[in-house]
């Protein structure tokens, strides 16, 4: 597996930040996508997975509200979505924000795998259930990352096993690196 390692420690470079459809990217490499709630440890682990920075991680939720496009050594595409269910913003935003990451979700037929992201130590939310019934229509290419598998449990949620018998999922920690390199591996089998 030392193929794995070492195409996640190439080159990753950030391609361009979109607002709209018409800018998103015309290159046609196999693509990844991540989403989640903000502050799930979305950039946490997109930087984890690719061995550099390459996402912002912060503490302030919401930064991030534009459709961000990495190239992953001329092979990979890969984007980072903007977070949902910020406490922080307005009705009209939020409806910009879903209205952004619907249109990123039925235009890109390159699209090979989304990963939706929950927070172990907080459980499945509504929101994450409704997110995940929005996108029915790509159900097979959703994997579920539960984050943080560190820290320990505060609340727990009936759905999460439900959950995890309907998706392939994995449990991980982006701070002891747990589970990496099993997510990697899926990543890797795309190309
Ligand atoms: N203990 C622990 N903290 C994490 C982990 N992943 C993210 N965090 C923390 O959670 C916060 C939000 O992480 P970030 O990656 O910016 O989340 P994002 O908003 O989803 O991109 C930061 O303080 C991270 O350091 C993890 O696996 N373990
Ligand atoms: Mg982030």
């Amino acid at each position: 597996m030392n193929n794995v390692a070492s195409f996640f420690k190439q080159p990753t470079n950030f391609v361009l930040s979109a607002v709209q459809k018409a800018q998103y990217p015309n290159i046609a490499f196999p693509e990844i996508a991540f989403i989640g709630r903000s502050n799930v440890g979305k950039s946490s682990l997109i930087n984890a997975l690719f061995a550099k920075k390459i996402a912002l991680t912060s503490n302030t939720p919401g930064k991030t509200r534009q459709v961000n496009f990495f190239n992953h050594a001329d092979k990979l595409m890969v984007v980072d979505l903007p977070g949902y269910g910020y406490a922080k913003v307005s009705k009209k935003e939020a409806g910009e924000i879903s209205q952004l990451v619907s249109n990123y979700l039925t235009s890109r037929t390159n699209l090979k795998q989304l990963f939706i992201l929950i927070d172990n130590t907080l459980g499945v939310k509504d929101i994450d259930l409704e997110m995940l019934e929005y996108m029915t229509a790509i159900k097979e290419r959703i994997i579920i990352v539960f984050t943080k598998k560190d820290k320990k449990v505060k609340e727990t949620s009936a759905d999460t096993e439900k959950l995890k018998s309907y998706y392939e999922n994995f449990t991980i920690s982006s701070k002891n690196n747990e589970g990496i390199f099993e997510v990697q591996k899926v990543i890797y089998n795309l190309l």
